[in-house]
């Protein structure tokens, strides 16, 4: 079915439109975004199988709620407390369909995302040609890579994650009273996404922000240990300042002005949140995903993982490849709105995490995003008559609401709002 929609629709509507269900029916309609919608930005005609709202004939009127459930569907349960209760099987709820459980085996191979040295951006014109090569290279090839000599202190580093893992080992309780909800998923929580009976992930997380000033809250953060809110804030500090040396580094291998992804993001007026993920040990993890492939729909994130276990694969054609951490190394990725801007110059590649039987792992992902309500669209200088652009253009507001409503779904969202060509 084809029919067009009034110029001034949003996306958000549109996604309120596919996603709301009829009078009669009390969920919401089960379907796939990227094989339902195509959105050409300058008509905004949509063409969907079928939405149940129109089919239900009546005008659409926004819910209030609609982007913001107040509550999970279902009770919450701890990973970590299923856990360390020692079951000695992973419970249906986690375990993934046969083609998407990893395969365990201890990875021998070299293969590696690249690992580069910061430093050479600050040298010489040679080795600062140099580096700029090779990150041009790795965010084409691999929309990965890892980087050393960047300027945050590895003791803040080592740090940052301990507290985090001495917070994920409080008592029960202590935690408790940050349980988050999926308005603002800030807090303590145990799964992403909103739909009733999905199979979830072998984590625990927590997310907080950190920019704009205005969603900064301590009080949201954990007040136990008592240096956590201090660290965090150093850290943080100092990990905006590496992403603004790295959003510099990739507007000039695009061919852009030095700060036009940064001013694109809104200047100093962006976004960065942080989610801390614990991965308990799990008794069967070659069932299961400590987080199920995605890619990640802000700008680009900083990861710091865990020095004494892998866990994070990243795709490369039809293989994961696990990725070994270098020592105070951070790992940085390119998110789905550069893949935006960069007009798919530069693509948000999918990652996911496996889980250990005898080893629990914490990471920090820490997202550098564009501020919330400033429309992205590819930047008009990578836009030719050859290479049209290939995306509307949406608020980050707009484009998160995917993955708060249906989760971590692969590469679904960003891929389903390519314009048909
Ligand atoms: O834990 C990791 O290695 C990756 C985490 C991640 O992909 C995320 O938090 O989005």
């Amino acid at each position: 079915m084809s029919f067009s929609l009034p110029q001034d629709i949003s996306p958000t509507a549109l996604i309120a439109i596919l996603l709301t269900p009829t009078p009669n029916s009390p969920q919401p309609p089960s379907i796939s975004l990227p094989s339902l919608i195509s959105i050409n930005s300058n008509k905004r005609t949509c063409l969907f199988h079928r939405t149940y709202y129109i089919e239900s004939n009546q005008p659409w009127k926004p819910k209030p709620d609609m982007n913001s459930p107040k509550d999970w569907p279902e009770p919450i349960v701890r990973v970590q407390s299923l856990s360390d209760s020692g079951v000695p099987v992973v419970p249906d709820r986690y375990i993934k369909p046969p083609p998407e459980r990893p395969l365990i085996s201890s990875d021998n191979s070299d293969i590696n995302i690249p690992l580069i040295d910061l430093g050479g951006f600050f040298g010489d014109e040679y080795l600062r040609a140099t580096t700029l090569t090779q990150i041009s290279e790795a965010c084409r090839e691999w929309g990965f890579f890892q980087v050393v000599n960047h300027g945050v202190r590895p003791e803040l580093m080592d740090g940052a994650r301990e507290v985090w893992r001495q917070f994920f080992h409080l008592p029960f309780e202590s935690k408790q009273v940050y349980a988050n909800a999926p308005k603002t998923y800030e807090g303590y929580g145990s799964r992403l996404g909103v739909q009733k009976g999905a199979i979830l992930d072998w984590s625990d997380y927590y997310f907080l922000h950190y920019l704009p000033c205005s969603l900064k809250d301590h009080h949201k953060w954990p007040a136990l240990p008592v240096s956590l809110r201090e660290v965090i804030e150093e850290y943080s500090e100092q990990v905006v300042k590496l992403c603004g040396v790295l959003m510099k580094v990739l507007s000039l291998n695009l061919g852009l002005r030095e700060e036009y992804l940064q001013n694109a993001f809104g200047g100093t007026n962006i976004g960065a949140c942080l989610r801390v993920n614990f991965y308990p040990k799990c008794p069967q993890p070659d069932l299961t995903l400590g987080l199920s492939s995605h890619s990640d729909p802000g700008g680009m994130t900083l990861l710091l993982p865990d020095q004494r276990v892998a866990g994070l694969q990243v795709r490369r054609g039809n293989n994961w490849i696990t990725v070994k951490p270098a020592r105070h190394a951070f790992i940085v990725n390119i998110g789905d709105q550069i893949q935006v801007l960069s007009n798919a110059i530069y693509k948000s590649v999918e990652h996911r995490v496996i889980v250990n039987s005898n080893k629990e792992r914490v990471s920090l992902a820490f997202f550098y995003n564009p501020r919330s309500d400033l429309p992205i669209e590819p930047a008009k200088e990578l836009v030719t008559p050859d290479k049209p652009a290939l995306y509307p253009a949406m608020t980050f507001d707009e484009y998160r609401l995917f993955i708060r409503l249906k989760g971590p779904q692969g590469k679904s969202q960003v891929e389903s709002l390519k314009s048909p060509r």
